[in-house]
């Protein structure tokens, strides 16, 4: 049919969406030539209804399969095109017209490893996806605690090679445990990184930074966490009236447990770290548990140590200014610019241990 095969040249050769748009409307649309022969069969008789109908039927269904082909074709050839002219080159030079800032978590990290780095601790990294043996069992978390709840904790639907329930970090504590088993004490580390949970609010996002400390020394005692998480928190927040008031907790990784409260100030409506108007809740912290010690293959008589936990989203915040935690992560260029760092600002740290 020649009128078919024109047709089907046409939208070929369709130049662009538009150009397409406009053969479908001409071809399929209410007052379309295909359209218009499928109406005819209304007033055909039966016999030529049984031969007309299907010959109609299908070549609606070939045009209709050209022009979706063409879309295809015209949709990929815009992708090719927008990917050779919108370039990143990654290894170009920093400054010099490129834009860019670094986020205020990777400064935190930065500072934080700068810190900690001056009090002899590494920082230590590992996987995020994990098993849940390193993630809570070895933490001496018993199966039946809320934390190991398919809502708290984004599992994998299916077991590893080894018959291990794979997880998404619930927090840094399973490279702590990775650090045990294959380093020997004496061990000071601190572990940044991303961690997961399934909670999404206001103040939670399923994805966040924590930063955990570890020491695994002999004589290991409270006086030398407390001294650590003081002398860590005025240098962060570079102020010498930090105090910290430790109560006691409950971690199943820790015996004993202390929640670290740290004093504020309200200074202009806003609460200010340092001083003792009031007190928030800043860290978690304790004895690593002496099961938690065995469970990585370490004597618990002969070493002994201290963990804290605390969020990075949640230092930057009150160390920046920031209020609300869910702009961290929507990738807003007005956003990164008002608070993000230039790359070539090393973190310095007036107040800071080497200072
Ligand atoms: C919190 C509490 C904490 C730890 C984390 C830890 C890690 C190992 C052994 C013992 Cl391998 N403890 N980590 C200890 C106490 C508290 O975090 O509130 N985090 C946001």
């Amino acid at each position: 049919m020649a009128d078919l095969d024109q047709l089907l040249a046409r939208i070929g050769a369709a130049a662009d969406v538009q150009a397409l748009e406009a053969e479908r409307v001409a071809a399929l649309g209410k007052q379309g030539a295909v359209t218009a022969l499928l109406k005819s069969l209304g007033s055909m008789t039966a016999e030529a209804r049984q031969s007309e109908g299907p010959r109609i039927h299908a070549l609606r269904e070939r045009v209709g399969e050209a022009i979706a082909a063409r879309r295809a074709a015209l949709e990929a050839a815009a992708l090719e095109r927008r990917l050779a002219t919108e370039t990143l080159d990654m290894t170009l030079p920093v400054g010099a017209g490129q834009e860019g800032s670094v986020h205020p978590v990777s400064q935190v990290m930065d500072e934080l490893a700068e810190i900690f780095a001056d009090l002899g601790f590494a920082v230590a990294t590992g996987p995020e996806i994990e098993d849940d043996w390193r993630n809570f069992t070895a933490l001496n978390i018993p199966e039946s605690h809320p934390a190991r709840a398919m809502h708290d904790t984004f599992y994998f639907p299916d077991r590893d090679a080894e018959g291990r329930r794979m997880l998404l970090r619930t927090h840094t504590s399973p490279v702590q445990i990775r650090t045990m088993q294959t380093q020997k004490p004496p061990l000071y580390i601190i572990a940044p990184g991303r961690t997961y949970r399934s909670d999404s609010d206001s103040t939670h996002t399923p994805m966040f930074h924590q930063v955990e400390g570890l020491v695994i020394d002999r004589g290991i005692h409270l006086g030398h966490l407390k001294w650590t998480l003081e002398t860590f928190l005025k240098a962060f927040f570079e102020r010498d009236d930090i105090v910290l008031r430790l109560r006691p907790s409950y971690f199943p990784f820790t015996e004993p447990s202390a929640e670290v409260d740290v004093g504020y100030t309200m200074v202009k409506g806003r609460r200010v770290l340092g001083g003792s108007d009031g007190w928030m809740e800043l860290l978690g912290s304790g004895m690593v548990h002496p099961r938690v010690i065995a469970h990585c293959g370490l004597d618990p008589d002969e070493w002994q140590g201290f963990a804290f936990g605390c969020g990075i989203d949640r230092l930057a915040m009150l160390k920046y200014g920031m209020d609300d935690l869910r702009a961290f992560f929507d990738g807003d260029l007005r956003w990164l610019r008002h608070y993000g760092f230039s790359a070539l600002d090393v973190p310095t740290l007036s107040g800071g241990v080497g200072a």
